[in-house]
């Protein structure tokens, strides 16, 4: 299918906000295992009653599991031990290296912009109405590495909708934390800093209302280590890993699609949506492979990572080589 012309000259403001798919739409397709839904009473009070202290790696009270793919899920070793989060360094064995000096609690999260519940709200405030579900999901990095995660988290749209985002706000920008003190990869001064702090990401308002998109408190049943992202974190499964935001400490509903920190770094690299597209390449390698961490072979990479049943409909009349 060509590019209409009008494509050409959409801004992506304009682009249109498709509506959510529903549960029952995206549970249908064969591939999603298992799926089991929340129990009544467990939607009720919320599963998240441990004392929170990622370092400790409490058990989580998990209410459902949705499992998407007939994969292997990758070791926890993998999981933990191979990351990326430039806050504690470029390599990617510096965040299990440098994880106990980060302390996730006590935690905050600050709430700005276009909604009607704006504050900041403890950890406890965000997560307590919310039953945790496990979700096995794959993760796709632009480097061409990739694993099969199992997340504990709820849907990121559940806890928007508690801040009421105005009928203004078309997207949503999440920031990092910036501590220094207890991020050794913040530190890096010279010859430059490794990026411009605090690092940001973001997504339109639709995207973040998916079902799939969650925000991931915990990993494998216990909660979240601090080299994945604790206490809380964004895991949006047909993007690259990058638009995972870990350690979140704001969130700011806006009306003008936000920059964000790889589109500073490198825009011709990293483009706003990030949708993982085995088409599309990165300027200095092919997208349209992937190693499964543990495997020799590569695989094919697939389209939205394997849910474009689930998440095209998102981007319908969009030209993904522009809005790459
Ligand atoms: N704050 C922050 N979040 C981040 C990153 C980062 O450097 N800083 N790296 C991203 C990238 S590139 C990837 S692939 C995923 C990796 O998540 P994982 O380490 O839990 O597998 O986190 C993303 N979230
Ligand atoms: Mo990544």
């Amino acid at each position: 299918m060509g590019m209409g012309s009008d494509m050409l000259i959409r801004k992506p403001s304009d682009i249109r906000s498709s509506e959510i798919t529903p549960k029952s739409t995206y549970l249908g397709r064969r591939e999603f295992l298992q799926a089991a839904g929340l129990t009544a009473a467990a939607a009720a009070t919320g599963a998240f009653d441990v004392d929170l202290d990622a370092q400790q790696r409490q058990k989580l009270t998990i209410v459902g599991r949705m499992v998407t793919t007939t994969d292997t899920i990758s070791p926890y070793d993998a999981i933990t031990t191979y990351n990326n989060y430039y806050e504690f360094g470029s390599d990617k064995a510096d965040p299990a290296k440098h994880a106990a000096e980060f302390k996730p609690t006590p935690w905050s999260v600050t709430v700005e912009g276009l909604c009607n519940k704006p504050g900041t709200y403890t950890l406890e405030d965000i997560l307590k109405p919310h039953a945790i579900e496990e979700r096995v999901y794959r993760l796709r990095c632009v480097e061409a590495w990739s694993m099969v995660i199992p997340w504990d988290g709820f849907p990121l749209g559940d806890l928007l909708k508690r801040f009421e985002p105005k009928a203004e706000a078309k997207f949503v920008e999440f920031t990092t934390v910036n501590r220094p003190t207890e991020m050794a990869g913040q530190r890096i001064r010279f010859p430059k800093p490794l990026i411009l702090w605090p690092y940001k990401e973001g997504l339109r308002m639709d995207e973040a209302m998916h079902p799939l998109a969650i925000i991931a408190v915990g990993l494998y049943g216990e909660t979240l280590p601090v080299q994945d992202g604790a206490p809380l974190r964004l895991v949006v499964p047909w993007k690259y890993g990058f638009k995972s935001i870990k350690a979140i400490v704001k969130i700011r509903f806006v009306d003008k699609q936000p920059r964000t920190s790889w589109m500073e770094e490198a825009p011709t690299w990293y483009g706003f949506y990030a949708n993982v597209n085995p088409n599309v390449d990165h300027p200095e390698w092919t997208q349209s492979r992937e190693r499964r961490l543990g495997e020799i072979r590569q695989r094919p990479t697939l389209p939205f990572n394997g849910y474009a049943e689930q998440v095209a409909s998102l981007y319908a009349g969009m030209d993904l080589r522009r809005y790459f």
